[in-house]
């Protein structure tokens, strides 16, 4: 079948301009158009009032007001949105008869939303906490949605149990705390409890949880899903998001001070880039399997709580996501997008994975009573580009104007329309899979290994990962208060590696539970046998799996980066201005912080604009810091307590630092070990190009520097 083509420049945009208002330079009116005299004053009853009942500007302005916030997301509350396109690289028809996924000439727009998960939507963007990822593809057969995660993978395996873990990692009922964090009772009270959450806790507890930026995150479909063909056959899919920037996070001990900073690190450095043009970008990519391999893996495909290892089946990149526009407005654009991962087109579909069928439900459902009705698809970031025919009617705050006398099928005064598809005109059609079963509430035994892809996991992971791994468990369960949790935690950990329970307990004070550890499962049926929900570990294919670590990710470039530039009053401008512009035609971001605002002086006289100053910002929201050379300007910063500490910061947060001529006294100054033999190695350059310096930020982390040990900063 030939598919639809859209042009290039086809866009969302385009179809949202009809909704768009911009009341610059126009006169200011009621919500009926009249044209309002006085925005200042209520109408009073003389000038000491007291106020009308009749001032129906101030009523209708008072009410918009009194109702303008709807419930916040039931999970994900807290979320950053963008536009962008999606280009596919080749077509994919042995695979999948989406248009989108066929088309080379047809740009996609999407809609993309990043978010935390426990937190509030005020809350801060630097929790701990997987990370959203979800892609709304207006493509001409329907939306699609991807909703996805930053982790491949989920805390449980079935639908029912979704209340019960966002309950548990919620802020507590009683307190209503802690925001934002996973680190309390009733969360490591319910994962020691579901041993089938071992393998989420592991990616949980790592980096990946508090990544540099939403542009340096991977993205998952987690579920496996099936692409049909033109021919009905399916094949199944797990989908990939690769980012061009590499994967990286940073260090827990700075994603805390960020979060005070600046809660909204991760929503400006978004919305930074793509007003910069630094587009952020990412390859779609699928693992693809044969229908007849499903039960090749020592695993169950339809497990949500397991990965398909890369070397197991390659990720094929076929396209790419570019996210190049801010929205309008956060509330039309953002707050009220709706995903749902059940928005599907023809070539796509469903499995039987229990966690995905339950979602299924779920989506529809909240957004009727987030946004308050059955018509949130006609909200313009809802709409799709392809037209909608169909006899829903009426319903709160409808916006279509459906003429004709029917809204029924069949009928026969409109000629039956709107009309069903057949499957060659794209009508939608399910996979026909064969079912032969009893209606039971079960769970197969093929889900119960909780603990191989665990282990397979932190085997996977560098030296300087588990050690974060080690501290972020230590962190977490150190914040627990009821010691069995912490001990029960525990055996689950020996189950993952004796290792890692070992140093764990070291941290909590506590030893590992002696004797062969068996983890039992508390998520058991009240007439279940226990031993049919017993936990097994089997054994891994693989001892480890490259693509698990952030280690090798791509480190080729600066671009979007942000560089703090330490200095002041007769700073050598020279070295200063050649610096930054080499920095910046790398694509970086150089910024001047300096001990009061305004512009400062250089030594022959020239005015520098000052972006910052050591008040308004700090060493933690930068990537990378230099100190040009400049008598004088050293001089003040060397009195400047909050300076040193900005170079003491970025050493002990491992990014690179350059202090050039009298510059490097700074670093004298500071407690960074520049005797060290290896400090230049280590990314602290004294007196080298910028060109140097660009190759050390391009590393994002010189994590080896945790080793010998932490400065204080
Ligand atoms: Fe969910 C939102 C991702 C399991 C129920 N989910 C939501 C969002 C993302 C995910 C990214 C935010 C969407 C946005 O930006 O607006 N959810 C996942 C992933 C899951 C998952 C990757 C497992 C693989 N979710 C899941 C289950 C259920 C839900 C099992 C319920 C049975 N999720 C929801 C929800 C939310 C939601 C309550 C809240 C706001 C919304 O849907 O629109 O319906």
């Amino acid at each position: 079948m030939k598919k639809p083509t859209v042009p290039k420049g086809s866009s969302k945009k385009e179809d949202l301009i009809p909704d768009t208002s911009d009341g610059t330079g126009k006169l200011l009116t009621t919500n009926q158009g009249l044209k309002i005299n006085d925005d200042q004053n209520s109408l009073k009853a003389g000038e000491r009032g007291a106020t009308l009942l009749e001032d129906f500007i101030l009523r209708e302005k008072i009410t918009h007001f009194d109702h303008e916030r709807i419930p916040e997301r039931i999970v994900h509350a807290r979320g950053s949105g963008t536009h962008g396109v999606f280009q596919l690289y080749k077509p994919q028809s042995a695979y999948t008869k989406a248009g989108f996924l066929n088309d080379t000439n047809i740009e996609t727009p999407v809609f993309v939303r990043f978010s935390t998960v426990a937190g509030s939507r005020g809350s801060t963007d630097l929790a701990r906490d997987v990370r959203g990822f979800s892609v709304k593809f207006y493509t001409q057969e329907g939306i699609y949605d991807l909703v996805g995660n930053n982790m491949p993978i989920f805390f449980i395996q079935d639908a029912i149990k979704f209340p019960d873990l966002v309950h548990a990692v919620k802020p507590e009922p009683n307190h209503e705390m802690p925001q934002a964090a996973s680190a309390h009772d009733t969360f490591w009270d319910f994962i020691s409890l579901m041993p089938e959450s071992t393998h989420m806790v592991m990616w949980l507890m790592s980096d990946r949880a508090i990544p540099r930026s939403y542009r340096m995150m991977e993205g998952f479909g987690v579920h496996t899903f099936r692409l049909i063909n033109e021919e009905g056959k399916s094949h199944f899919v797990k989908f990939h998001w690769k980012p061009l920037l590499g994967v990286h996070s940073v260090a827990w001990n700075e994603a805390q001070k960020i979060s005070g900073n600046d809660p909204d690190f991760h929503r400006r450095d978004l919305w930074e880039a793509i007003e910069a043009g630094a587009f952020p970008e990412w390859e779609l990519g699928i693992q693809v399997i044969p229908e007849e391999d499903e039960h090749k893996f020592d695993f169950d495909l339809l497990d949500p709580t397991k990965l398909v290892p890369e070397e197991l089946v390659p990720v094929q990149r076929i396209g790419k996501m570019t996210l190049n526009r801010n929205p309008d407005n956060f509330f039309a654009e953002t707050e009220q997008v709706a995903f749902h991962p059940g928005h599907i087109v023809p070539g796509i579909d469903f499995t039987n994975d229990p966690l995905l069928q339950g979602r299924l439900f779920s989506y529809t459902d909240t957004q009727l009573s987030r946004l308050g009705g059955p018509n949130f698809h006609e909200i313009p970031i809802n709409r799709p580009i392809s037209p909608v025919y169909n006899n829903q009617r009426d319903g709160h705050m409808r916006q279509t104007i459906d003429a004709g006398r029917t809204s029924y099928q069949p009928n026969s005064i409109n000629g039956n329309s709107p009309l069903q598809a057949k499957v060659s005109e794209g009508g939608f059609s399910s996979y026909q899979e064969r079912i032969d079963a009893k209606k039971i509430r079960e769970r197969s035994r093929s889900f119960f290994d909780h603990f191989s892809q665990a282990s397979l996991f932190y085997n996977s992971q560098s030296e300087i990962e588990k050690n974060h791994l080690v501290d972020a468990f230590r962190f977490e369960l150190g914040k627990v208060e009821i010691e069995e949790i912490r001990k029960r935690m525990l055996g689950i950990l020996t189950q993952v590696d004796a290792g890692l329970a070992k140093r764990v307990a070291e941290g909590l004070g506590l030893e590992v539970p002696s004797g062969p550890q068996k983890p039992v499962n508390h998520g058991v049926p009240a007439d279940a046998d226990q031993q049919k929900y017993e936990p097994v570990k089997g054994k891994s294919t693989l001892k480890s799996s490259a693509a698990l670590s952030m280690k090798d990710t791509p480190k080729d470039t600066i671009k979007s980066r942000k560089i703090a530039i330490l200095a002041t009053d007769g700073v050598n401008g020279t070295e200063l201005n050649a610096y930054k512009k080499a920095l910046e035609a790398a694509g970086a971001m150089a910024k001047i912080v300096a001990t009061h605002n305004g512009h400062i002086k250089d030594d022959a006289g020239k005015m520098l604009k000052v972006d910052f100053t050591f008040l308004t910002t700090a060493s933690v929201l930068f990537d990378a810091v230099y100190v040009p050379g400049g008598k004088k300007s050293v001089a003040a910063l060397l009195t400047e307590a909050d300076a040193i500490h900005f170079v003491e910061e970025a050493f002990r947060h491992c990014k690179a630092i350059a202090a050039n001529a009298d510059g490097v006294q700074l670093l004298e100054h500071s407690k960074i070990p520049l005797k060290d033999k290896n400090a230049a190695q280590n990314g602290v350059l004294l007196n080298k190009t910028a060109r140097d310096f660009e190759e050390a930020i391009k590393q994002h982390r010189f994590w080896e520097r945790e080793k010998p040990a932490k400065i204080p900063a």
